[in-house]
């Protein structure tokens, strides 16, 4: 049911508005737009708390995503999902590698969602929304995740789908997906935000839907997050939360994720924020240390962390928020220590993770060593995507395979050479 007001171009639409967080001008949910036309401010999914009972989350069936629709914008009689079973991934208490860094850890393994990344999360609620919407189309640009997963909820649904990528730059295991579920895929000659640029327009123009972060639909399905650990956590919400940031929008999702736990008297506390970059793509640590609102954008961000190789993140003044209100840290971490806490995540824990997630165990392990997080925190470290992204870097961090004759005397004797199985922790520096 929608419910048009007269004077104002303000629509309810089932209990929930579209808000502009800088001016708090409102939108309706039936209109396509991603910023504030009127200041250029990000735009919030606003409800109405207080008509939600708490027991509809914490006792909420199902599993997954759409199990937390209460807090969806969506009907929750007529909605019909465009779902692949997103959400529900594990929370590994990890022991081994938690010892190693000298703090309690958990790790919530966003990678084993059903396209390798918690991507999954938004884009079941973005195409969804799309679907309600009538779109023609759908786009995005890319750093590889949020295409393969746009690319297989846009075939679910039937919809056409165009992603632009930054040429040269998306691990190989991405651009597999968007390719073999046929989206129409651009290779553009710049970087990320290059793309960003293009679609942006592009998506005006061509009157397609744009299903970057920018987008507030899709922070609403990555919240869940939140929620996960939670439940996951019996309902105590662990000191911090430490995850990886590119354009910023997932850990601005999880922090409203927690916020309205707290808003429905479920928890009485959020986690502290914690957001870990590139150090050559490091736009929000740099205003984080400066104590500023809005980042300064980085024209050239490199790092072999590609998923977050981003210079302009959008959705920068949220994730700002989100830090200071929870009394979180930003901090960066340089490439050789993201490799390092890929192979000890690998290998400690047996949790495969391509190196954009292995981020979040770097800048731990970096803030714990700075005395910035103490040994007793209880800590839960997000991994945002699946090893096999990227298995090209996989390959060239980790020794060549033996390669010998077809006979038991010539393996025997490398087996022993090398002390026959011993596990190569060797390479790994603590
Ligand atoms: C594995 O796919 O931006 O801070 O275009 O793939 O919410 O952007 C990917 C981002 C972290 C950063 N980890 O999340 C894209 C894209 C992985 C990612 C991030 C991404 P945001």
């Amino acid at each position: 049911m929608v419910i048009y007001g007269l004077r104002t171009h303000y629509v309810i639409t089932m209990g929930y508005r579209v808000e502009c967080i800088r001016c708090g001008k409102r939108f309706s949910g039936d209109e396509i737009i991603y910023t504030c036309d009127r200041c250029s401010g990000l735009l919030d999914i606003k409800y109405d708390y207080s008509g939600i009972e708490a027991e509809r989350i914490v006792k909420a069936k199902g599993r997954g995503v759409w199990k937390y629709i209460a807090l969806l914008p969506f009907d929750v009689e007529n909605t019909v999902p465009i779902t692949i079973n997103e959400g529900d991934t594990p929370l590994y208490r990890c022991h081994r590698l938690g010892e190693s860094i000298g703090v309690n850890l958990w790790v919530k393994h966003e990678g084993l969602n059903p396209t390798g990344s918690f991507k999954d999360r938004g884009m079941t609620v973005g195409v969804t929304k799309a679907m309600e919407l009538g779109v023609r189309g759908v786009a995005c640009a890319s750093t590889g995740n949020t295409s393969a997963s746009l690319a297989i909820f846009a075939a679910k649904a039937g919809l056409p789908c165009y992603v632009m990528l930054p040429a040269g730059k998306v691990a190989m295991g991405k651009v597999a997906q968007a390719m073999m579920h046929g989206a129409k895929v651009f290779s553009l000659m710049g970087n990320f935000d290059d793309a960003l640029r293009v679609v942006r327009t592009l998506c005006d123009e061509e009157h397609l839907y744009l299903l970057n972060s920018v987008n507030p639909y899709r922070l609403e399905g990555q919240k869940t997050i939140a929620f996960e650990i939670a439940e996951q956590l019996n309902w105590e919400i662990p000191d911090r939360v430490v995850l990886p940031v590119g354009n910023a929008g997932n850990i601005s999702a999880i922090y409203k994720g927690f916020i309205e736990l707290e808003k429905l008297g479920i928890t009485n506390t959020v986690p502290k924020m914690t957001g870990i970059q590139a150090e050559r793509a490091q736009p929000v640590v740099k205003a984080f240390k400066e104590g500023r609102e809005d980042i300064i954008p980085e024209p050239h961000p490199e790092t072999i962390a590609s998923a977050i190789r981003i210079g302009n993140p959008v959705n920068a003044m949220k994730a700002l928020r989100a830090i200071y209100d929870s009394g979180g840290i930003a901090e960066s971490v340089t490439d050789d220590e993201i490799t390092d806490a890929q192979l000890q995540l690998a290998r400690l824990e047996g949790i495969g993770v391509e190196p954009a997630s292995a981020a979040s165990i770097a800048g731990l392990r970096k803030l714990c060593n700075m005395g910035v997080i103490e040994p007793d925190e209880r800590v839960v470290c997000i991994t945002t995507g699946h090893l096999l992204k990227d298995p090209e870097r996989a390959i060239a961090i980790c020794e060549p395979p033996y390669e010998v004759p077809a006979d038991i005397e010539s393996v025997r004797s490398i087996l022993h050479e090398t002390g026959s199985g011993e596990r190569r922790e060797e390479v790994i520096y603590a």
